[in-house]
């Protein structure tokens, strides 16, 4: 939009003005950031009325995105990149002597997602809006978002996080499109009079479902998408039947706060009742837009695509049932060929525990009508497949087996696409996790590689680099990312090559000024920044990471004088709460970073950094500043990543297992502008097959890893006397779960010859410049535009 500095500065003191009856003189940051997301709102209104009005005038097809996860972070600063007046407000607000970066860190973050799943489904949201596709998100405003972590005595310690204290200036509520959702009771199934049979509830339990629609502006476009978050409230009608306190927050519980576990099903019940209120608010809210346009009911798949963010929406499979037989009268078969073509389904994980199956007692109790369905649908299918391909096989992918629901079962067989989300994670997919399925209905597997929001992570995040690329090769990369790969052009020009470095030199001073401020500790940006930013989970292997970082540092107990390119470990991660393994990592790496950080005989030469609560602001500045990027989970193990993607984008080096994306990232760079080391899948499966792995093998054949290992629980790192030994022991008596003493040597070779490497500056920066300049395949944008085109069958509006 056109928009002059002299024009923003009076819309701004006019806003202020309006809203706070206060002069800037007397305004805080609250009211200079709310006058800025109130007047940004303003800027943006024309446009999202008329985007919402042409899909409905053109009845557009649109994709429904159900995710019970979103972490979009902040939106000012992207807000006004899209809408391409971010200069002109930072420079108007600069005349104020007002600081956009300072008004910008006045919001809080929209922490509503746990890691990579919820990450991912905001980097969609921005990719469907900037390429112009009709794409919508669907999930819970939770009142609380992720836990916020603190580190107490190297302990992770949650708090609430309280993110809508003081309003969320983004969102508008729309009383008008609320929905009722219904609970418990019991459900009968009575003649309809026309010789079918309809359900009759008594007893449920009803509830209002209120949307929040937050704007997603496209990139520089006109096109405004929404991400439609729903809340709960008690019906002013049945608000007799809440008169205790208990009561209400009974029902206010179900959106009141996220599940911050990213790997291992809680089943709790009111888990259960979250998946169902969001999913059945937003197939009914998408069921009355579409009787809105007054088209026969089979014409809505071709309207309509709703797509289930691996298994927590997956209810949407007996909901959308629900309402084509219930509502809309139609026959089983006529319901469920509409169902199919209207589903699609994404698996983010194989960990088995990851893998949602809810007791049969809990979803009957809880959703009796959707149960009769789901029972339904499980006896038919068994019925249809059975005579085609024999009980063992049927028994393998039905949806009620054991006493539970198998919700992935489900979702694949109640659509028509199931996707990995890389080519490594597909295929075990197709070979492995799933391949009972896959020999059921081939052709709905298929692969959508990841990918990041690139200009968040590279014009937001990185106005060093993104300055270098516009004086290198122009700025078309900012509309079309296809064009960075431009840059490979100046592999040799000595001046782009200096100009990265010193781009990147600037981003590690920016970091190693917040690293001061939050833990006292100074580092170098001489130093290696070596960087590991990703939930804690054992299978991501965090420890792998320490026990090289106390090889370093038990080198230089034993010969200080030796010459080491200074280091600094960078870690952030969360771990669910109730995940103590996980939380017992987090204290032996705060308790090395403790001892290792304050030992003057090391020099300086090895600085580890924990930073506290770690989420996408601080990924953020961190990202920038990576000379090299951990991507060291157990092959097989990690679906995709996507830190891997937004670190590489950033020009850092990757330290890999060919596992998840991690190898088309080395497709993309070549063998020479990346270091991989570990098992590779078919090894690890060899493991699996002969059951022949014995990590104290390694630890006998290893002095090295011995001496590693041994520190855990000698005394050598102080202050984990029981932590050290649940470590030791989970090594060596559990036998070392994910391989970690098997992929240690390699992963230390691997190390040397980073530190080998990076002496040789020049090299070093030209195999990051191949990192940045190979990066367009890993952009949201051409993944959305795979989702649209293979799945949902959605056309740009552009
Ligand atoms: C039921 C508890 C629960 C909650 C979240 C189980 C599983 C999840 C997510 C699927 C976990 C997750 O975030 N998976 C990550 O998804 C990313 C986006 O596709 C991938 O890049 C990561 O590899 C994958 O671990």
């Amino acid at each position: 939009m056109k928009l002059s500095k002299k024009k923003f500065v009076a819309d701004f003191t006019r806003t202020l003005h309006e809203r706070f009856a206060l002069s800037l003189e007397d305004s805080s940051n609250y009211e200079f950031y709310m006058s800025l997301g109130i007047l940004t709102r303003a800027y943006y209104a024309k446009a999202w009325q008329k985007s919402t009005e042409q899909l409905k005038r053109n009845q557009s097809k649109q994709a429904y995105y159900f995710s019970i996860e979103f972490l979009p972070g902040k939106l000012l600063k992207s807000n006004l990149l899209s809408l391409g007046i971010y200069d002109t407000v930072a420079a108007g607000l600069k005349d104020l002597n007002l600081d956009l970066d300072e008004l910008a860190n006045y919001e809080p973050d929209m922490a509503l997602g746990n890691g990579g799943l919820g990450r991912l489904a905001s980097c969609f949201m921005d990719s469907l809006a900037s390429c112009g596709l009709p794409g919508n998100g669907n999930g819970i405003r939770y009142n609380y978002g992720l836990f916020k972590q603190k580190f107490v005595d190297g302990y992770q310690v949650e708090l609430p996080d309280s993110w809508l204290t003081s309003g969320n200036v983004w969102e508008v509520r729309k009383e008008n499109k609320a929905v009722e959702v219904g609970f418990g009771g019991e459900v009968y199934l009575v003649p309809d009079g026309s010789g079918g049979l309809q359900p009759l509830y008594e007893n449920q339990e009803i509830l209002r479902a209120i949307p929040y629609d937050t704007p997603v502006v496209g990139y520089q476009n006109d096109i405004i998408n929404q991400m439609r978050l729903w809340s709960v409230e008690i019906p002013l009608r049945e608000e007799g039947k809440y008169l205790t306190v208990e009561q209400r927050k009974a029902v206010e519980d179900i959106t009141a706060v996220l599940y911050p576990d990213d790997s291992s099903e809680a089943g709790r019940l009111l888990r259960l009742k979250q998946e169902y209120f969001f999913v059945s608010a937003g197939l009914q809210s998408i069921h009355n837009y579409f009787t809105s346009l007054g088209l026969p009911i089979e014409d809505f798949p071709s309207k309509v695509a709703i797509h289930i963010n691996d298994t927590h929406p997956a209810l949407c499979v007996p909901e959308l049932m629900r309402l084509l037989l219930d509502v809309n009268g139609l026959t089983w078969e006529k319901a469920w060929d509409l169902t199919v073509k209207t589903l699609s389904y994404t698996n983010h994980t194989i960990l088995q525990e990851a893998l949602e199956k809810w007791p049969i007692f809990m979803v009957q109790s809880l959703l009796p009508r959707i149960y009769q369905i789901i029972q339904e649908i499980d006896a038919r299918f068994v019925a249809e497949k059975t005579p085609q391909v024999g009980p063992t096989l049927v028994r393998n992918t039905r949806i009620i087996q054991d006493g539970v629901v198998h919700m992935a079962n489900l979702a694949i067989i109640g659509s028509h696409s199931t996707n990995g989300v890389a080519k490594l994670h597909s295929d075990l997919l197709k070979n492995v996790v799933l391949h009972d399925f896959y020999l059921l209905y081939p052709e709905r597997f298929n692969n959508k590689t990841n990918g990041i929001a690139h200009r968040r992570w590279s014009q937001l995040a990185n106005p060093a680099l993104s300055q270098v690329l516009d004086e290198t090769i122009g700025t078309t990369w900012r509309k079309n990312i296809e064009d960075i790969a431009l840059l490979k052009a100046y592999r040799e020009d000595d001046e782009v090559l200096k100009a990265l470095h010193a781009a990147k030199r600037h981003n590690k001073e920016r970091l190693g000024q917040l690293i001061l401020e939050k833990t006292g500790v100074r580092v170098s940006p001489d130093a290696i920044f070596d960087v590991q930013i990703k939930r804690l989970h054992a299978y991501k292997r965090q420890l792998l990471n320490l026990l090289h970082i106390v090889k370093l540092y038990l080198d230089l107990k034993g010969n200080p004088q030796l010459a080491m390119v200074p280091r600094v470990f960078i870690f952030g991660a969360k771990a669910a709460p109730s995940y103590d393994y996980a939380k017992t990592i987090i204290k032996c790496i705060n308790e090395v970073a403790n001892l290792v950080n304050h030992d003057d005989t090391l020099q300086g030469k090895l600085k580890v950094i924990f930073l506290e609560n770690y989420n996408v602001s601080l990924a953020e500045v961190i990202i920038p500043a990576a000379d090299v990027s951990e991507q060291i989970s157990l092959a097989s193990k990690e679906a995709s990543g996507t830190s891997n993607m937004k670190l590489m984008l950033n020009g850092a080096l990757t330290l890999a297992t060919l596992d998840g994306a991690n190898v088309e990232i080395r497709d993309a760079v070549g063998e020479e502008n990346i270091y991989l080391f570990g098992l590779t899948v078919p090894e690890v499966y060899g493991y699996y097959q002969r059951g022949d792995y014995c990590a104290m093998d390694y630890y006998h054949a290893d002095p090295v890893l011995q001496k590693v290992l041994n520190a855990f629980v000698n005394g050598v790192i102080p202050n984990i006397q029981q932590e050290g030994h649940v470590i030791f022991e989970s090594l060596l008596n559990y036998n070392d779960e994910y391989f970690v003493l098997r992929d240690f040597a390699s992963y230390v070779a691997a190390q040397a010859a980073i530190e080998a490497d990076y002496q040789n500056q020049r090299h070093w920066t030209q195999m990051s410049l191949q990192n940045i300049a190979s990066m367009a395949r890993f952009s949201s944008d051409r993944t959305i535009e795979s989702y649209a085109a293979d799945i949902w069958h959605i056309e740009s509006k552009q």
